[in-house]
C-alpha cells in the first residue's frame, strides 16, 4: 500500500445485537493497536469498556463506553455501544457522529434478523457500515449461509472480504483457523494474541477462493463502469484499484463489506483494523454528510453522550467537526472545564483538542446530549438528531427510606440527563412517581445506578392503571347540612340534579337557582364541593363524564357559611352518587405494533390474548418486508406488552401508543378491580 499523510482522528462505533461481543472486540482492538498491555474480559470484569459498576454488575454493557487510542500514527476513539434492544438510545447517539459503524454480529443464522432495525437506522443516514461476524470460533454454520441470511434483511448488498480456512480435529470437529483476504488473494493463520501467519493458499480453497472474489467484484462492479468492463473483459482489476472502490463504496453506503472473526481469540481484529484504517472516510467527510453548517475557522463539536461521575462531575463526550477545543474557552456561551479523552472510565487531559477527536468536556451544566457547540453560537446541524424514544414500559417508583425523596428527584434528573430515553411521570390520578423506559432490563439499570451510584435504594412495583368511573342514572337529590356547635352553628340545604354525561365530554356545574334561595356567593362553595368529591367515586375511582346541577335550596342568614355549603354539596355527592348506577371506565389506547411480516399472525393472537381488538394491518412505510398492526387495547394489558412482543420477535417487534378513549368495564374484572380498590389497606 502506497505510503499516504497520516489521517485526521476518526471514529468507529461498535454496534450490533446484544451480546455479539462488540465490548470484547473493543478490547482486541485496543489490544493489537498496543493501546493497552493485557486484554481484559467482560466474564472478568476487567474490560475497558463496561467500566460503570452497573455493567460490570450484569456482565452487559449498560451505556456507550469511548475509547481512545493511536493505530500506526493515527488517532481512533471507539464507541462501543449497549446491544440490548432496550438501550438503543445510546446507539443512534454514537452513531450520530461516527465515521463508520461496525456491526458486529453472532455466526449465527438465527439470529441474522436482530439486525433488521440497526440497518435501517444506518441506512436511512447513509452511515458507512461493515459486518464483523464474530465467533467465528464456536459457530455452527457456514459462512455462506449466514451472509444469505444477513443479506435478506440488508437493503445495502453485502459484500465478503474474506473465506475461513477450515481444519478438523482429531474429535472430529470442524474449526477456523485462518482465512484467505479475497482482494490481496493472501491466506493467513490465527495465531492467538499475535498478527497471524502469512500462509500458501490451501489447494482445496482455490475454488471457492476464485469464486467469492468475483462475486465481490461484480458486486462492486455495480457501482463503476471500469470495472464492469474489466470483468466483462475477464481483465485482472488492479488491487489498488480496488481497494479504491471498496473506500469509495463504503463512504457513500452503497455496499457493507463483511469481515470474519473470533474477538475473544483475536482472530480476524487486525485485518479489521487495517480495513478501518484504509478504508474509513474522515470527519470532514462525515460533517458533510451529517449536513453541519459551519464556518471553517469556527470551533464546533457535537455532544453524543452526557456522563455524571463524581469524581470529575458532568462530561459532555463530544466529536469535535472543526476548529480546536480547549479548556477555558466558551462554546454556545457557556465556559469548558477541560478538555479530555476517554479509554473507558480513564481520562487523559488534553491541552487542546482538533477536528475528529473525541473528547469529554467538562462542566457544561446547561449542555445537553445532543446540542451542537460552536464558538459561535451559530453552527447548524442538518441531518435531525434522532427523536427521543417514546417510552414502552413503567415502574412506579418510590424510595425505601423516606428521608431520601428529595435526593431522589435530584439523583432522577441526572441519570434522566444521561440517558434521554427514561424518563419520569408524576401521575396526578394516582400520585405514584412512574418511571419509565424501553424495557425491564432498561429500568433495572437506572434502578441499579441509584442505588450504586447514589446510594439510593429503591422500591419498585408495577403502576396503578388509570380507572374513571362514571354514572349510568340521573337522579335528584336534596342535602341538608345543620350542626349546633356552641356559639352560631352551621346551615346549608341544598337540591341538585345529577346527570350522565356523554364520554369524554367531562365534569359540568350548572347553576339553575331562581329566586336566590342559596345567594349566589355560596354557589361557587357547593361546586367546590362537588369537585372536593370527585377524585374518589363510589367504586374508588375519579369520577368523570357527569353533570350536577344546583336547582333549589335554603340558608340561614347568620349560620350558613361557604364552609357548610361545601360540606353540604360533598355530602349531597356521597348520598347520591352510589344510586345512579356507578360503573367502572377503563382506559383504551390505540396501539400500533410493528413487526416484520413473518409475525403479523402472531401479533393478532397476541391483541386478542390481552383483551384487544384488531383495527387492521398494513405494511410498514419506508420498512420493506415489516407489517404495522394497528389495535385498541386496555391499559391494563400494555403494562408488560413489550415483553411478550419482544419475546416473540427475537426482539425487534416495537410498538407505539396513544391514549384514545375510556369505556365501560363491568363483570368479574370489574368486580376484582373495585374490590381491590375499596379493601382497608388503600
Ligand atoms: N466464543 C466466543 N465468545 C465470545 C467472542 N467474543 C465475545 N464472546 C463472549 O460473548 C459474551 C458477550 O461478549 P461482550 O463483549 O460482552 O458482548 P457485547 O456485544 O459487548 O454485549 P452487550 O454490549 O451487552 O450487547 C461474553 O461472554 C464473551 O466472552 C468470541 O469471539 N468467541
Ligand atoms: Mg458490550
Amino acid at each position: 500500500m502506497a505510503e499516504r499523510a497520516a489521517a485526521a482522528p476518526r471514529c468507529a462505533a461498535l454496534v450490533g445485537p446484544y451480546l455479539s461481543g462488540k465490548t470484547t472486540l473493543l478490547e482486541s482492538l485496543l489490544f493489537a493497536a498496543g493501546a493497552i498491555g493485557r486484554k481484559g474480559s467482560v466474564k472478568e470484569g476487567n474490560s475497558v469498556g463496561d467500566a460503570a459498576p452497573e455493567a460490570r454488575a450484569r456482565k452487559m454493557s449498560v451505556e456507550v463506553s469511548a475509547a481512545s487510542c493511536e493505530f500506526l500514527g493515527e488517532q481512533w476513539t471507539f464507541l462501543d455501544c449497549p446491544g440490548s434492544v432496550e438501550l438503543g438510545q445510546e446507539t443512534q447517539h454514537a452513531l450520530m457522529v461516527a465515521d463508520a459503524a461496525v456491526v458486529v454480529c453472532e455466526a449465527e443464522v438465527s439470529k441474522a434478523l436482530t439486525i433488521s432495525p440497526l440497518l435501517k437506522f444506518l441506512d436511512d443516514r447513509k452511515i458507512p457500515h461493515m459486518l464483523f461476524i464474530n465467533k467465528m470460533d464456536i459457530s455452527a454454520h457456514r459462512v455462506r449461509e449466514v451472509l444469505e441470511a444477513l443479506q435478506a434483511i440488508s437493503s445495502r448488498p453485502l459484500v465478503l472480504r474474506q473465506v475461513p480456512i477450515r481444519a478438523t480435529d482429531k474429535s472430529g470437529a470442524d474449526h477456523v483457523t485462518g482465512y484467505v483476504d479475497l482482494v490481496s488473494e493472501r491466506a493467513y493463520q490465527y495465531k492467538p494474541g499475535q498478527g497471524s501467519d502469512l500462509i500458501k493458499v490451501p489447494e482445496e480453497l482455490v475454488e471457492r477462493e476464485q469464486e467469492a472474489r468475483r462475486t465481490m467484484l461484480e458486486s462492486l462492479a455495480d457501482f463503476d463502469d471500469k470495472l464492469l468492463e474489466q470483468l466483462l473483459e475477464d481483465a485482472v482489476p488492479e488491487k489498488h484499484a480496488i481497494y479504491a472502490q471498496l473506500s469509495k463504496d463504503l463512504a457513500g453506503d452503497l455496499i457493507v463489506p463483511v469481515f470474519l472473526g473470533a474477538a475473544e481469540r483475536d482472530h480476524g481484529v487486525r485485518r479489521l483494523l487495517k480495513a478501518l484504517r484504509h478504508e474509513v472516510p474522515g470527519p470532514a467527510e462525515t460533517a458533510k454528510r451529517f449536513g453541519v453548517k459551519m464556518d471553517a475557522n469556527d470551533t464546533v463539536a457535537q455532544v453524543f453522550k452526557t456522563y455524571h461521575q463524581a469524581h470529575t462531575g458532568k462530561l459532555s463526550l463530544a466529536r469535535i467537526w472543526s476548529g480546536k477545543a480547549q479548556d477555558g474557552m466558551s462554546l454556545n456561551g457557556h465556559r469548558v472545564g477541560g478538555v479530555s479523552r476517554m479509554k473507558g472510565h480513564e481520562l487523559q487531559k488534553l491541552a487542546a483538542a482538533g477536528p475528529g477527536d473525541v473528547v469529554a468536556l467538562g462542566r457544561l451544566d446547561q449542555v445537553a446530549t445532543g446540542t451542537l457547540l460552536s464558538a459561535s453560537g451559530k453552527a447548524r446541524m442538518g441531518t435531525p438528531w434522532p427523536d427521543r424514544l417514546a417510552p414502552l414500559f413503567s415502574l412506579a417508583i418510590e424510595t425505601e427510606n423516606r428521608q431520601d425523596e428529595v435526593k431522589l428527584t435530584a439523583a432522577l434528573a441526572r441519570i434522566v440527563e444521561e440517558d434521554p430515553s427514561l424518563s419520569l411521570e408524576q401521575n396526578p390520578d394516582t400520585h405514584e412517581l412512574v418511571l419509565w423506559g424501553q424495557g425491564e432490563i432498561h429500568l433495572q439499570i437506572a434502578i441499579d445506578r441509584l442505588r450504586l451510584k447514589y446510594n439510593l435504594p429503591v422500591k419498585s412495583h408495577r403502576p396503578q392503571v388509570n380507572y374513571k368511573e362514571t354514572i349510568r342514572r340521573g337522579i335528584t337529590h336534596h342535602a341538608r347540612y345543620k350542626r349546633q356547635t356552641g356559639g352560631h352553628g352551621q346551615f346549608a340545604d341544598i337540591h341538585v340534579k345529577i346527570q350522565p354525561r356523554p364520554r369524554g365530554t367531562g365534569f359540568e356545574f350548572v347553576d339553575e337557582v331562581v329566586g336566590g334561595s342559596v345567594p349566589r356567593n355560596y354557589i361557587p362553595s357547593v361546586e367546590d364541593g362537588v369537585r372536593e368529591y370527585m377524585p374518589r367515586g363510589p367504586l374508588g375511582f375519579p369520577l368523570v363524564d357527569f353533570a350536577v346541577t344546583l336547582f333549589d335550596g335554603q340558608y340561614h342568614a347568620v349560620d350558613s357559611s361557604d364552609m357548610a355549603f361545601k360540606t353540604v354539596a360533598r355530602q349531597a355527592m356521597a348520598e347520591a352518587m352510589p344510586k345512579c348506577d356507578p360503573v367502572l371506565l377503563e382506559p383504551i389506547f390505540n396501539v400500533t405494533i410493528a413487526v416484520p411480516n413473518d409475525f403479523t399472525s402472531r401479533v393478532h393472537g397476541l391483541i386478542s390474548g390481552r383483551r384487544g381488538q384488531i383495527l387492521g394491518f398494513d405494511a410498514k412505510e419506508g420498512w420493506a418486508g415489516w407489517d404495522e398492526v394497528h389495535a385498541l387495547m386496555p391499559q391494563s394489558e400494555l403494562h408488560d406488552l413489550i415483553i411478550e412482543l419482544r419475546s416473540l420477535t427475537l426482539g425487534v417487534g416495537s410498538f407505539a401508543w396513544k391514549f384514545d378513549h375510556l369505556q365501560e368495564l363491568t363483570g368479574r374484572l370489574a368486580d376484582k378491580i373495585v374490590e381491590h380498590r375499596l379493601q382497608p389497606a388503600h
